[in-house]
């Protein structure tokens, strides 16, 4: 079932949930509309768009539809002064009927809250599994107990509970340290993981990044903002896609990307 989100054995996703995540900050006039995101999801032949169901149930249609859909059934906005938790606002259903190939959720392990999270999580992991769906799980320790969130013992532990609570994919922060990450890949088992992309950044060190992930076992990427707020994503996409996918170097897929200028 994991198959359709993966290519060579390697994931390559768009994340576009920042509307809700972060609010329109995030966005230019180009990027705030949906169909731009999905554009760069199709032409890129990403392993996956990762959408809130708003806006899959408006935009995922017709050609994009060839877009292998994760459905995100959590979300929070930054508004909110509170111990961090994120609630169910989309069922497993409701994703099915919208198309989905696979369900995302956000686990905030550490926060106070975390005891809601793992109960509806578990409960998403049930019922997605009946529907043969796998499970990605955005594990993103936080709150007042959480000193570091990119301790690599913190990140290990995360990786280890999404294994333990039924993920099938952890999404998990990178902390530019690859024997770290080489750890938390073998603490998450049989659960693969994919790392998640922050605030934009300059060009090689985001490759140099990937190369890093690729090279320490992780599955792949998740990144949002680094791709869809760069000027020339799909230029851009297509040299991650020889990192990820052919085993190029950072330096390698940056040559390509200055051929195109
Ligand atoms: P980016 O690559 O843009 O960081 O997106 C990854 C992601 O996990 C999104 O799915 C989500 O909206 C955002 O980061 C949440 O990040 P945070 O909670 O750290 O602000």
């Amino acid at each position: 079932m994991i198959n359709k989100l993966l290519r060579k054995n390697k994931a390559m996703f768009l994340a576009y949930d920042h509307g809700i995540e972060h609010g329109p900050k995030d966005f230019n006039i180009e990027n705030v509309d949906p169909r731009r995101i999905l554009d760069i999801a199709l032409e890129g032949k990403y392993t996956g768009v990762i959408l809130q169901h708003g806006i899959a149930e408006k935009y995922y249609t017709g050609a994009y539809r060839d877009i292998p859909l994760i459905i995100k059934l959590n979300g929070k906005t930054s508004i909110p002064h509170i111990d961090p938790i994120s609630r169910q606002v989309c069922s497993v259903e409701r994703a099915v009927k919208l198309g989905a190939d696979a369900v995302g959720y956000t686990i905030y392990d550490g926060s106070p809250t975390e005891p809601k999270m793992f109960r509806e999580f578990s409960k998403i992991v049930e019922t997605a599994h009946d529907y043969g769906l796998p499970v990605i799980a955005w594990m993103y320790p936080r709150g007042k107990f959480v000193k570091d969130e990119k301790d690599n013992e913190i990140l290990a532990y995360s990786a280890r509970i999404g294994l333990e609570l039924g993920a099938d994919i952890v999404k998990i922060k990178y902390n530019d340290d690859p024997e770290g990450l080489k750890w938390v890949v073998k603490c998450a088992g049989k659960t693969r993981v994919v790392i998640s992309g922050g605030n934009k950044i300059d060009i090689p060190e985001f490759l140099h990044k990937i190369e890093e992930i690729i090279k320490s076992g992780a599955s792949g990427i998740a990144v949002g903002r680094n791709i869809w707020q760069h000027e020339k994503p799909f230029t851009l996409t297509k040299a991650i896609q020889k990192i990820v996918f052919e085993g190029k170097t950072a330096q390698e897929a940056l040559d390509f990307l200055n051929q195109q200028k």
